[in-house]
């Protein structure tokens, strides 16, 4: 029997390569994306299969989580076996400027899914995965976090996903749906949306060994996030819909590094050693040595500073995951190590901004506002 699959959030990071992933495995996949004024589908565009086939099993649909009758229209038609609920407004820090938009989308738009899933009497056929977070632990109460380290949200982001997190709970426990958690800490890869750090840095390191950027400002180096490859992830996911009894799992590495740390590691990637000194806001870096003779920075170039507009009101400093249950009762296991990661992404972006520069020299100009 050929599964479907309906993944709400299809255009995010995410949400492509799960498709990917699921296409393999020879499901179809329907997903939902929004309208938007401009094509938002470049993530998933290699897989696109013209609508007009026969045979197609990639499909999309328009859709919004915040409008429940479009949810329940998209799930009788589709009729699932999986659902995979990855559709979120994902960042942390826009988060405290939208709180009730992300409410609504993050929090309400879960239940929308699971309502629909009863209403459409689906309560024993279709499977929902929840896109849960590291966010959730937000102010560390103990560390490493597993699934019974308490909960203590930071953020409007995180509270609209504690809600998500316990309706998932809470309809799995009262109406016997197949519905879990995976609690999974950062992942990145280049399809990472640029304004989240690790992609912010990785642009900027590009740019800046290429002269096409100053310098790259950031908020707080100190925070220490469990960063994975998006790819590990989603694997992830997809095992946990495949067990016998549906259960929430952490899906971490088990490995913690600073902010400041990855923008050395990047840099490092391309020959350049960079060295921070100072305190707080005031804290730079400087470039220290540069080995790569394709990517000349100058010795002693402040490239590195603080801007304090991107500090949250309230932060999560610390988040290390324990995945020690999800290797042992899913089998899943990273392969990708922050090295591995760090490598793949700033590869990308040269790839990515070297295209860019040949534009620049040929006189075209290229104005991006990414914050
Ligand atoms: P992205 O921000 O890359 O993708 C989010 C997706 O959700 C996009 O397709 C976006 O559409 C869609 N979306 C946003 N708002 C709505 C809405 N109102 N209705 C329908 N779709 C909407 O996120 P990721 O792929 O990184 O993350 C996937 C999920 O996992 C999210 O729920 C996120 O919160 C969660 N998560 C992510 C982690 C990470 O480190 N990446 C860690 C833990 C959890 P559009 O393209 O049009 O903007
Ligand atoms: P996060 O990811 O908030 O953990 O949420 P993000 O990459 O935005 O921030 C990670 C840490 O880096 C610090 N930081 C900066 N962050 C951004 N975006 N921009 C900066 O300039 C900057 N400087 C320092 C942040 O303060 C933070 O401590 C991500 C999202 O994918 C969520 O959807 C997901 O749930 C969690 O990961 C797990």
């Amino acid at each position: 029997m050929v599964k479907i699959a309906l993944i709400t959030g299809i255009t995010g990071q995410d949400g492509a390569y799960l498709t990917e992933l699921l296409l393999c495995k020879d499901y179809i996949v329907h997903g939902i994306k929004r309208r938007s004024s401009l094509f938002n589908t470049d993530r998933i565009d290699h897989l696109y299969q013209d609508p007009h086939d026969a045979n197609k099993n990639l499909i999309l649909h328009y859709g919004d989580l915040s409008d429940s009758t479009n949810l329940i229209r998209i799930i009788q038609q589709v009729q699932p076996d999986e659902i995979y609920n990855l559709g979120a407004m994902s960042h942390v820090k826009v988060s405290f400027d939208t709180p009730e938009y992300t409410a609504n989308a993050d929090g309400i738009g879960t239940l929308r899914l699971l309502e629909a899933i009863r209403i459409l009497g689906l309560e024993k056929k279709t499977k929902i995965y929840q896109a849960s977070t590291s966010e959730l632990y937000g102010l560390v109460q103990a560390v490493p976090q597993s699934e019974t380290t308490p909960f203590y949200p930071r953020s409007p982001y995180a509270v609209a996903k504690l809600y998500a997190y316990w309706i998932t709970v809470n309809y799995r426990e009262a109406y016997g749906i197949y519905a879990c958690n995976g609690i999974l800490f950062n992942h990145e890869s280049p399809l990472r949306g640029e304004t989240f750090v690790t992609r912010k840095i990785t642009r900027a390191v590009a740019k800046i060994a290429m002269g096409l950027q100053d310098k790259l400002y950031l908020g707080n180096l100190d925070a220490q996030r469990d960063w994975g490859h998006a790819k590990d992830y989603v694997e992830a996911m997809y095992l946990i819909l495949q067990q016998e009894v549906a259960e929430d799992y952490v899906i971490a590495t088990g490995v913690t590094t600073r902010v400041r740390e990855f923008v050395r590691l990047a840099f490092k990637e391309l020959g350049i050693e960079v060295e921070f000194k100072g305190e707080g806001a005031d804290e730079k870096g400087y470039v220290v040595s540069c080995s790569n003779s394709d990517f000349q920075v100058a010795i002693g170039k402040e490239i590195v500073a603080v801007d304090e507009k991107y500090f949250r009101p309230t932060e999560v400093d610390l988040l290390i995951g324990d995945p020690t249950k999800s290797k042992t009762k899913l089998g899943w296991e990273p392969k990708y190590d922050l090295q591995g990661l760090v490598k793949e992404m700033v590869a990308a972006d040269v790839d990515l901004f070297r295209r860019e520069k040949l534009l620049e020299d040929s006189g075209y100009s290229i104005k991006q506002q990414f914050e």
